[in-house]
C-alpha cells in the first residue's frame, strides 16, 4: 500500500513489493551474490542472519517494462541509495525518511533489471545518520513505486487553506512538468470532492521544451467543514491534465486536503482561531522484528493505542516520517510536530562538510512531500543540537528561513536542551523544552520539580522566549517492562509512573505550557556503536509501552490524566 488512499486513476502505477534478490557487499571488488530474498518494504534487520548487520548490500528486481519514459519513487531507502536500471546509473539518494524520485526511459519492451546498492554504515560521508540513541536500519524501508509518465504530467499539487471574510480560501498551486523536448498544450481540471474549482487560466497551459510551469488558484467557500481534531474532515483534491482538441485524458493526481489553520495569540496555541493544548507522545517509527519499517496495520495499532491515551498529539522524533502513518493522523484527527532528521548533534558534527546539504536536502523533501498533511501543524528541526553558539545560531536560522521560504501556513520550533545558554529563542513561535526533572536530576519531589521549571521559565522570559507558548517536549523516565518493586528503584514501572505523573501534574497548571509530549511512545532500539552499553537491553527504554506495544504502569497513569484535560 502506498497511501491510504487512491492517488492515480488516470497514471499507470505499480507498487515493487514483494520479494527482492539480496546480497551483502562486503569487498565492492567482489561480484554480487545473491544469498537470500528480502521483504520490500522492509529492514534486512528482520532477516536473523543480518540483524546486526552494518554495511552495504545490493537489492535487485527483474521487472517487465514497455517503451516509455517511467518514474521510480523511493519512499525511503536507509540510508543512502545508489539506483542502476540495467546496469546504467540512474541517481542516489541519502537519508533513510524522505523520498526521491528517478525518471528513467525505456527504449525496448522486455525484461530489465533494477538494482538498488543500500548503505547504513557510519562514516563521514553521512552526518545525519550517526550512532544514536535510536537505530539506523538497513534496507528499503518504505514502499517503491513505478510510474508510467505522460508528456506533461503533474508533478506536485499544494494546498493551503486560510480563514479570511467569514469563510475559507484554498489556494492551490500546481507543478506540471513537460518530459519532451517539443512545446505542450494541456488543460487542467481541479476538483474538491465533486465540487469543480474552476480557473481561466487552467483552460490553456502551454509548456515549453522540458518546461517545469508553476501557478496558482485560489477560490473562496463560504460555508466548509473544517479540519479539527473532533471532526477531521478531508476533502479530495483532484487534478486531471487533458491534452488536444478532444481533450484526452493525459495525467492525474488525487490528494486529501483539510481546511484548518494553525497560529499563536497572546501565549495561546489556536487551531482554527479555538485554543488548544497539546497532550501527546514522541514517536520513533521502530517494532521490535520488524525495525523502522512499519506497515500500516502496525501503525494502525499505534494510532489506537494513541487515541486510547486520550492524546491528541505525536512528534516525529527525530526524522519525517511514513506517509501512511501521516494519513492516519490526518483520518483520526490527531496533530503532528513533524521534524527534519537531527538528534544531538554537535556543533563539530555540525560543520561536516556534508551535514548543511543532508539537513536542508531532508528539510526540502520533508516540506515538499508532506505539505498537504493537515495533521502536521508545527515544522520542527534539529532536535538538541547546537542552538548555544552563535555558528549553530546562523545554521538554525538559516534551516527555518529555508523552511519559511517553502510554507508560511505552519508554525515552527526546535526542542532544546540547552538550559540558560539557548541562543536561538528568539527565532520560533514556540519555545520547546526538552527536560527530564526527576529522571536525570536526582531530587523527584514536586516541589523541585516546580522550582527547576520556574527557574527555567524566568530565564527563558529574559532571552527571546518573552510571551511565547512554551511546550514540554521531552519529559519521562525509563522502566524496563516487567520490572515492578515498591520499592520504586530506577528502572522499575513504578518509578517512571510516578515521575510522569508528577511531572504533568506540574506541567499542566501552567497556563503558558500549550504542550506536553512524553518521551517516549514505545521502547526502540539504540545503535550498539556508543549506546546500547549505556541503554539497558540496547534499549531507549522510556516507551509507556515496550517495543512489542506491551504497556507498562505508566500506560493507565498517562491515560487517566489526558483523560482528564
Ligand atoms: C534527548 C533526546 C531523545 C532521547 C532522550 C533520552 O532528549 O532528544 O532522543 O535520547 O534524550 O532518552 O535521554
Amino acid at each position: 500500500m502506498i497511501r491510504m488512499f487512491e492517488q492515480h486513476r488516470i497514471r499507470w502505477q505499480k507498487e515493487l513489493d514483494g520479494y527482492w534478490d539480496f546480497g551483502k557487499v562486503e569487498n565492492e571488488l567482489q561480484s554480487e551474490v545473491y544469498s537470500r530474498k528480502l521483504i520490500v518494504p522492509g529492514c534486512w534487520e528482520q532477516d536473523i542472519q543480518l540483524c546486526t548487520y552494518r554495511g552495504k548490500g545490493v537489492y535487485k528486481k527483474n521487472i517487465f517494462l514497455e517503451k516509455g519514459l517511467y518514474r521510480l519513487i523511493f519512499k525511503g531507502v536507509s540510508h543512502s541509495a545508489d539506483v542502476l536500471i540495467d546496469g546504467c546509473f540512474l541517481g542516489s539518494h541519502y537519508n533513510a525518511y524522505t523520498e526521491f524520485n528517478l525518471e528513467f526511459l525505456i527504449e525496448q519492451t522486455g525484461n530489465h533489471e533494477l538494482k538498488v546498492l543500500v548503505d547504513n554504515s557510519f562514516n563521514e560521508a553521512s552526518a545525519l545518520h550517526i550512532p544514536n540513541d535510536y537505530y539506523t536500519y538497513g534496507g528499503i524501508i518504505r514502499p517503491v513505486v513505478l510510474e508510467k509518465l505522460a508528456e506533461v504530467y503533474i508533478e506536485n499539487m499544494f494546498f493551503t487553506s486560510v480563514m479570511e471574510s467569514g469563510g475559507w480560501t484554498a489556494k492551490i498551486n500546481f507543478q506540471l512538468k513537460n518530459t519532451t523536448k517539443i512545446q505542450q498544450t494541456v488543460a487542467l481540471e481541479c476538483y474538491m470532492d465533486e465540487l469543480p474549482i474552476e480557473d481561466p487560466i487552467l483552460n490553456n497551459i502551454t509548456l515549453n521544451d522540458s518546461e517545469r510551469k508553476f501557478f496558482t488558484i485560489s477560490k473562496h467557500f463560504k460555508a466548509i467543514n473544517e479540519w479539527s481534531m473532533e471532526h477531521p474532515t478531508l476533502y479530495s483534491l483532484n487534478a486531471i491534465l487533458k491534452k488536444g482538441v478532444d481533450l484526452h485524458l493525459m495525467d492525474d493526481l488525487i490528494d486529501r486536503v483539510g481546511f484548518r489553520q494553525i497560529s499563536t495569540k497572546s501565549g495561546r496555541l489556536l487551531l482554527n482561531e479555538q485554543p488548544i493544548n497539546l497532550k501527546g507522545f514522541n514517536r520513533h517509527e521502530d517494532y521490535n522484528l520488524s525495525g523502522c519499517s512499519l506497515s500500516p496495520s502496525l501503525s494502525a495499532i499505534d494510532i489506537a493505542l494513541i487515541k486510547d491515551l486520550h492524546a491528541n498529539t505525536v512528534r516525529t522524533a527525530h526524522y519525517p516520517n511514513d506517509e501512511r502513518f501521516l494519513d492516519m493522523c490526518d483520518e483520526n484527527g490527531l496533530l503532528v510536530w513533524e521534524e527534519s532528521h537531527a538528534r544531538g548533534i554537535t556543533i563539530e558534527s555540525m560543520q561536516n562538510p556534508n551535514f548543511e546539504k543532508q539537513s536542508n536536502n531532508c528539510i526540502i523533501e520533508m516540506v515538499t512531500g508532506h505539505y498537504n498533511h493537515p495533521s502536521i501543524i508545527l515544522w520542527g528541526i534539529l532536535n538538541e543540537c547546537a542552538s548555544d553558539c552563535m555558528e549553530g545560531r546562523r545554521i538554525y536560522s538559516e534551516q527555518f528561513s529555508l523552511i519559511k521560504s517553502m510554507d508560511t501556513s505552519r508554525l515552527l520550533t526546535y526542542a532544546t536542551c540547552k538550559h540558560f545558554t539557548d541562543l536561538c529563542l528568539d527565532l520560533v513561535d514556540i519555545i520547546s523544552i526538552n527536560i527530564y526533572h526527576a529522571w536525570y536530576e536526582k531530587e523527584r519531589s514536586m516541589e523541585n520539580i516546580l522550582k527547576a521549571y520556574e527557574k527555567e521559565y524566568t530565564w527563558i522570559q529574559e532571552t527571546g522566549g518573552f510571551g511565547k507558548p512554551i511546550i514540554i517536549s521531552e519529559f519521562g523516565a525509563g522502566a524496563i517492562y516487567g520490572y515492578r518493586s515498591p520499592y520504586l528503584q530506577k528502572w522499575t514501572e513504578e518509578r517512571q509512573a510516578e515521575i510522569i505523573e508528577r511531572c504533568l501534574e506540574v506541567y499542566l497548571s501552567r497556563d503558558e505550557i500549550v504542550g506536553t509530549l512524553i518521551w517516549q511512545f514505545a521502547d526502540c532500539r539504540v545503535t550498539e556503536e556508543g549506546w546500547a552499553l549505556s541503554r539497558p537491553r540496547g534499549y531507549n527504554n522510556k516507551g509507556i509501552v515496550d517495543e512489542y506495544r506491551r504497556p507498562k504502569l505508566a500506560y493507565q497513569s498517562v491515560k487517566r490524566i489526558f483523560s482528564e484535560v
